[in-house]
Parts: C-alpha cells; structure tokens; sequence
C-alpha cells in the first residue's frame, strides 16, 4: 500500500467547471453517466489527466463528443488515465461506467440498504461510482439526473433543487437536480427508495421560506419530530450566534439502517444513520436525544463550515471537523447545560482521545501523511481539533472569535482552504498574536504541563511555574514547546474568588482587575508572579479545561477537596473530584497488586457525600460529579496497564461509596421518579440522569433489597432512558433475574432494531466473568447481522470496550476480535479497521497480554486480500 503525504500536495493540472450526472438506477446494475467540462490550468497544458476509479466497468469513454479507442487510454484497478487532451480552455469529457450497488457492502460510493439506494462519498467513495479526480479541491456545480423503477423507488433525490420529474416507459420514472452552489465530489448524494417524509418549513432571518423533509421509512415518520425540532434549533442558532443563514429553499435529511458513520452532510442532502435521527420516548434513551440533537446540529453546521468553504485536501480534515464539532458542542451547551456539556467533552477526549495521542496511531491535529484517508476520521481530527478552536474562542473572546469566522468567510467562500487559512483570518480579524499556536496542527502528542505555586506572604505575591513536555510519538521523537493558554483563578480562604489586580511575567506588568485570567504560556519553562494577593489562594488552573493537555499540579489532596466544594468555575469543581478519584483509584490499584486490604479514604466519600446532597447543584452535575473515572483512565495513567486490577478497584470504590451513601442515593432515587410524559428538556435529563446514577450505585450492592429495587424502576418506567438505566443496573448481576429480565427486554423490542442493538451492547459491554462466550453466541443470533455497521459497534465494538473481558488473560477476547476482523474485512474494511483498532495499545499490557494480542495482529497481517484501512492500522500497531 501507498502512502500519501502532506508535503507532496500539488495543485491539480486540470479543474472541473460543470458535471451532469445521470443514472439509471436497477437491480442487477446501474449505468451512471458524467459529462464533465475540464479546463487545464494552465492553458495548452500537456499534462495526462489521471482520474481515480475503483470496482467501476468502464463503458466509454469520449472528449469533445469522440469515442476513445483502446490505447487512447490506460486502464488499470484504480485509474484511468487519459495522456493526450485538447488544448483549449475547456473540452468536454464523457464518461459511462457500470456499477453493483446491490454486491457494494463497504457501504461507500452507491449501495443498497433495506431496499433503498444511497450513497457515502466521503472521503473516497466518489471513485466508486464514477472515474473522477475525486480530491476536495475539485469544486464543480453539478447537476444529477436519476432514473429508477418508480414502484420499487418512488422518491428520488440529490443535491440542490428539483428542477424537473416526470414518467418514463416501462414503468420507470426520473429526477432532475441541479445544485447552484460548486462542490467537491464527496458532498455528492443520492438517494432513491420507498421513502415518506415529515415536512416543516424554515423563516430564515432575511425572510426565505425553505422547505424541510426528514425522510424515512412510513412506520418511522413518527420518530422524526425531534429530529426536525433539532434541525430547526439548529439553523436558528446558526443565525444567531455566527449570523450564517442556510442558502437554499430546500433541506433535506434521510435515515437509513446501513451507515458507516454517524450521519454525512452531503449539500442540501444529509443521509444520517438511522440511530441519529429516528426517537420516541419509548425507543430512545436521553443520551440518544441528545445525541441527535448535536448531529443534527453538527451536519446542518457543516453547511458554512465544511460545504461553502471546503478542504484543499484530506489533511486539511480538522479544517471543517474540528470547527464543526466545536461548533456543535457550543449548540449543545446553549440549548442545555454548558458545565455538562464541557464534562461530557473532556470525558471523551480524555477516554479516546488522549489514548490515541499515547499511542501507535498517534497523529497531529493535521496529519502529515496516510495509506488510507478514512483512518483518520478520527477523535483527534474531531475533538483535539474542536479543542484547538476552542483556543482561539478562549484567546480572543467571544467577539474576536466572531470577527474570525467572518472573515473566513469573506475571505474563502465558494473555496478549498488550508488549516493556515483559518488561523490566519483569527489572527488578522484580531491583530492577534497568536505565537507559537500552529504547533498544535503539526506536533502529535498530548502536552504534560507541570505546575508549581508558590505563596511569599511578605511580598504579598503568589507565582505559578509552568514547564511543558510533549511526549514523542511515532516520527517525532522531539518536540517544541506550544501556546497553552491557561485560564486561572485563585481563591481565598473562604473560597471565593480573588480579584485579581496584576500579573508579573517575563519583565512585564500586566493589569487585571476580574476573578479569573488567561496565562499565556509558550515556553518550555516560564513563571507568571500575581501581586496585591492577602493570603495564600488555592490555584484553580486551566478552568473550563482551557488546553487539551494533561496537568501535574502540586495541589494537596487538601486543595483539592477545597476546589471541590467551593470553586467557582464549575467545571474545576467536578475536575478536583476527577482528579482525587484518580489518584485514590491509582493508589488502590497498588494497593490491590501487592495484595494489602482496600480501604477507601473516608475524605473521599464524605466529599461526594456534600456534593450528593448540596441542593443549589444541577442536578446532572452531581451525577457527573459521583461518577467514577473510567477504567480506561485509569490504566491510561499506569506504567503497565492491569485490567484485572482497575477493574476489581472500580468495583470496590463503587461498592464502598454505595454502601456508605445508601441512605442519600435511595432519597434521590425516590425523589426523582416521574410519572408524568417524557420531556426533553435539561431539568427533566438532569433529573433522570441523578436518579438512574443513583441506582446504579445501589444496584452494584448486589443486596435483594435494591435488585428489587432497580426491578421495579423497569417495570414501572414510561420511558426508555429509565427502563434501560434499570436494566443495565440489572445486567451487571449474574443470575436467573439477569437472564430473564434480559429476555422480556428483547421480547418487549425485538421488532425494533435500534433497541435492539442497544441489547447487544449491554450484553456485549457487561464485566460478568467469561463474558466471550456469551458474545459468540450472541453472533449467531437471527438480530445480529455483521454488514450491519450499528450491530457491529453494539456487539463488537462493545466487547472490545470492556477492559475486563477483551483483555482476558488467557487470550479468548483476542482472539474473538482477530477472527472477526479478517471476516468483516471481506464485507467492509472501514468497519473492521475500526474494530482492529482495538488492538492497538496492546504495548500496554503485561507480557502475556502483549504476546497473545501481537499473535492475534500478525495472524491478521498474514490474512489473504487484507484492505488497505486494516493494513494500516494492524501494520502501524505492530511497529
Ligand atoms: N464528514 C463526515 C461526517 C461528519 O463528520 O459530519
Ligand atoms: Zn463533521
């Protein structure tokens, strides 16, 4: 396999003004049609134009209306080449090609799913429906003509606007669309199938009315309401945060059951898994509500960000991902609460993200190279991205972050833009300096800063010393030091917030005058001295997690119980508990290796204890605040990672903190039911959110008393959020009630595959002992189907995210996974080189772990007609 680099980028020797497409949909083939004006760069330029196609049977070929001969081409498994052009300004190249959308499972270019036609462009599937210079810096109009069977396929669409329908003989029928905006290929879409849609219209902000459809199946039509709420929210906030209006009279989203990816934001065509879009209050839990709201949100975002102003090429991801995703966190924090929504994000990052950065697959923000583009949609594409503009937001306020994007806009509308594009529109908008802030696109790894205060009561001055590492990663084994801003408050002793008059750094003098500042740390090394300061403060450092980075501060455990009751950023208050946690979990995990009893600091429980019971607290605060660090984290931070021993302190932390807070977790248990209809709302979620916490924690005592308990939430649940909070409080107790109540919850759901695939994770997820043996027969239930992406990541994807049993010590959770992974391969690379990425911290575990998981990568290298996605992935881990 080929890799491609960043520093080989040449522009392309031919561009594309216009594409007509045209297909005739059918059910053994599908003829597709391109007429394509091409004009050179350079005029009389002599250069081949080299076009990329995979799995296609070419027809013909012609330029300027003549029929290519053999020999007046090359053909081979991936291109076509076509050496000698005309040399005019424009000629017109035609192109017909066969496909098999009905044999496509990678589920990229045309594909059939449950009957219907779509497609998935994104990033390199275009090449699999046509020959094509398929790079995003190819920016044409085009129009799309779809003809299809009109009984088998009555709804037929594409980007842009309908411009005209109409019969065909022979029962067939046809659409024309024309999109007015220029596009790279992978926003192309088409969808035709047995389709109803939920209509609502849009008042833009200048007055134009645009028509909105979500398109599903009939039966689902009713799940789609708040798919269409979020989508309005979404283009309303739009308006009024970044004063950017949709530009077209029609807005079209589709679900469908087989999708990679969450969702696509094809122009004017979204095609999202059906996951994200399709709820009720029965079938869908607060997570997936929430969920849909912020994909919605985010693919209707990519409209500006993303469609108007594209990438120049596929390094450039974090471009339209990361501002994408920041853009959709900041809709998800205004449309509920922006302290838990800043939890949840961090949380992530920390989970997947700074794993990823530790790790084989470690990569910047933009890569500097790849074999295959689709690897690296990945968290830290997408939210070390979303971090990195957050930065900017966090430098040059709301205001100048505004500035920014606007002239951005004014700048490349219509354009496909470099990284550099974005920062040089923030940094000229604002005059800003931003120093040496572009290492954060170059450099791969998670900054260690290391913090150190100090108090001189004569001189009235507090210093913060600041010394920043970041760890090398594969093909950098040294790195500069970067722009970390640090926003700092300091408390006095009553834990309120100083304010603060001046800080001293590097010679100067800066002026403050407010509870909390920005430090600006660039250096390897530097001290920032605060004076006028009556006492000695507690630092609340990097609020709001300012810098993705990883911080070693010297605050006591002390400090830390005092940030955890009194801070005034919210955000610090849970990270004090984090922080404790973590450090309490490490020590016991020690503890537990060298076989000495497990005693939990009673500090600990009587400072979640106040959190429990302190009223004035959001109430999903406090269950982010009572919740663990995940095991993942925990390992994250050994030398050598030891599941068992994570896992089996995990457990006891919960099980102690349970035993010792019973009383006040069954008060919130019992204090937060409702009867009445589901509302999606903040309160209600938070609510649910403490509750079904607070059982969980009670359920993990495993005493009848609360089996009972968590028994009767689900019997008497009206909604699914509480039924399966009940359930999966349930599922982690071996026994007759696990099993049957298990089984009445799949005999309930069984006709729905979303719940469904939520039965399969909580299966597939559960710490019970041998729990591979369940999994495998889980693989032969008639439910699960491995083309299926969603069952996939249910089942599989679940079982690899459960430390305990993936990582068995006697090697069955690997090899479960490596024997999956050479056979979804053959159906769909980019699912299996997802699931082999399970694989990849494997130089994290003991001896015996590393030897059984690097025989299960080398049986996986050794497979016959390996993809490229998996190949790299198993390779890079291997190295
Ligand atoms: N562009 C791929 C799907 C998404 O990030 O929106
Ligand atoms: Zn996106």
């Amino acid at each position: 396999p080929k890799e491609i680099f960043l520093k080989d980028y040449t522009k392309p020797d031919y561009y594309f003004e216009t594409v007509d497409l045209s297909f005739s949909l059918g059910e053994d083939k599908t003829i597709v049609s391109s007429k394509i004006k091409v004009s050179p760069r350079v005029k009389g330029s002599s250069a081949a134009l080299v076009l990329d196609g995979h799995d296609l049977k070419l027809l013909s070929v012609k330029i300027e209306g003549k029929l290519l001969k053999e020999g007046d081409f090359q053909l081979d498994s991936r291109h076509l080449t076509l050496p000698s052009l005309p040399a005019e300004e424009f000629f017109v190249l035609e192109i017909d090609t066969e496909i098999y959308p009905h044999k496509n499972t990678s589920l990229e270019g045309l594909y059939k799913s449950s009957g219907n036609f779509c497609t998935q462009c994104e990033a390199e599937g275009f090449r699999k429906i046509t020959f094509y210079q398929d790079r995003p810096d190819i920016m044409a109009k085009y129009t799309c003509r779809v003809e299809a069977d009109k009984t088998l396929y009555p709804v037929l669409l594409s980007n842009g606007n309908l411009i005209s329908q109409g019969e065909i003989e022979g029962g067939r029928h046809y659409a024309l669309w024309e999109d007015p905006f220029k596009k790279p290929c992978y926003l192309f879409a088409l969808v035709a199938g047995q389709l109803v849609s939920r209509d609502d219209t849009f008042i833009t902000r200048s007055g134009r009315q645009v028509s909105l459809k979500i398109w599903t199946p009939a039966e689902d039509v009713p799940k789609t309401a708040h798919a269409m709420y979020s989508l309005k929210a979404a283009m309303k906030w739009d308006e009024d945060v970044f004063g950017l209006e949709y530009d077209l009279d029609l807005f079209n989203i589709v679900a469908v059951p087989d999708f990679n990816m969450g969702a696509m934001e094809n122009k004017s065509l979204n095609i999202f898994n059906s996951k994200l879009v399709l709820a009720s209050p029965e079938t869908a839990t607060d997570a997936d509500y929430a969920a849909i709201l912020g994909v919605i949100g985010h693919e209707y975002f990519h409209n500006w960000t993303g469609n108007r102003v594209t990438c120049r090429d596929w390094f450039q991801l974090s471009l339209k991902e990361g501002l994408t995703v920041f853009r959709d966190q900041e809709f998800s924090s205004d449309m509920g609460s922006r302290t838990v929504k800043r939890i949840a994000d961090v949380s992530k990052l920390r989970i997947y993200q700074f794993p990823q950065d530790g790790g084989p697959m470690a990569h910047p923000v933009r890569p500097h190279s790849y074999i295959k583009m689709d690897n690296f949609y990945t968290v830290t594409v997408y939210e070390k991205g979303a971090e990195v503009v957050r930065m900017y937001k966090t430098l040059l306020g709301s205001q100048g972050f505004r500035k920014g994007i606007d002239l951005y806009f004014k700048r490349h509308d219509e354009q496909a833009v470099t990284c550099e594009d974005f920062f040089a529109a923030m940094r000229d908008a604002n005059n800003a300096d931003f120093a040496n802030f572009l290492q954060w696109y170059s450099q791969a790894g998670t900054p260690v800063v290391k913090v150190v205060s100090s108090y001189d009561a004569e001189a009235r001055t507090f210093s913060l010393k600041f010394s920043q590492e970041i760890p090398p990663t594969p093909g950098q084994p040294t790195k500069e030091p970067t722009f970390i801003p640090v926003v700092v408050g300091l408390l006095d002793s009553s834990g309120k917030d100083i304010t603060l008059s001046s800080v001293h750094h590097d010679g100067t003098v800066q002026t403050i005058s407010s509870s909390s500042t920005i430090l600006r740390v660039t250096k390897k090394e530097e001290e920032f001295v605060f004076s006028d300061i009556s006492e000695k403060p507690v630092p609340s450092l990097f609020r709001g997690f300012s810098a993705p980075v990883r911080v070693d501060t010297d605050l006591s455990n002390d400090d830390l119980f005092f940030l955890l009751a009194h801070d005034s950023d919210e955000f610090n208050r849970w990270e004090a508990g984090q922080v404790l946690a973590r450090k309490l979990m490490l020590n016991l995990v020690s503890d537990f290796q060298q076989n000495k009893p497990l005693v939990l600091n009673p500090k600990f429980v009587q400072g979640l204890g106040s959190v429990l019971s302190d009223s004035s607290l959001d109430k999903e605060f406090i269950a982010k605040a009572i919740t663990l660090p995940g095991e993942g984290e925990i390992m994250d931070m050994m030398a050598v990672a030891d599941p068992d021993a994570v896992h089996a302190v995990r457990k006891f932390v919960r099980k102690q903190l349970a035993s010792e807070l019973k009383a006040e977790l069954l008060k919130i248990v019992e204090n937060n039911r409702s009867t009445e209809a589901y509302v999606f709302d903040h309160t209600n979620m938070a609510r649910r959110a403490l509750k079904n916490t607070a059982l969980a924690y009670l359920a993990s005592l495993e005493d009848p008393a609360y089996v009972e308990l968590a028994l009767n939430e689900y019997k008497m649940a009206t909604n699914l959020t509480d039924q399966f909070a009940a359930l999966a409080a349930l599922a982690q107790i071996p026994g007759k009630t696990r099993d049957d109540i298990l089984a009445d919850f799949y005999n309930k759901w069984q006709h729905d595959y979303l719940v469904v695939n939520k039965w399969f994770l909580l299966q597939s997820t559960s710490d019970i002992p041998g729990n591979v043996e369940n999994v495998k027969k889980l693989l032969d239930h008639p439910a699960f189907d491995l083309r299926n992406p969603n069952k996939v990541y249910s089942l599989i994807g679940g079982f690899c995210g459960s430390p305990v049993n993936f990582h068995a010590k006697d090697g069955s959770g690997y090899k479960f996974l490596g024997d999956i992974v050479v056979q979804l391969d053959k159906l769909n690379p980019q699912v299996a080189s997802r699931m082999v990425s399970a694989f990849s911290r494997w130089k994290r575990y003991d001896e015996t772990r590393q030897g059984l998981a690097k025989a299960q990568l080398e049986m996986i290298m050794s497979a016959n007609g390996l993809s490229e996605n998996v190949f790299e992935i198993a390779s890079k881990s291997l190295a």
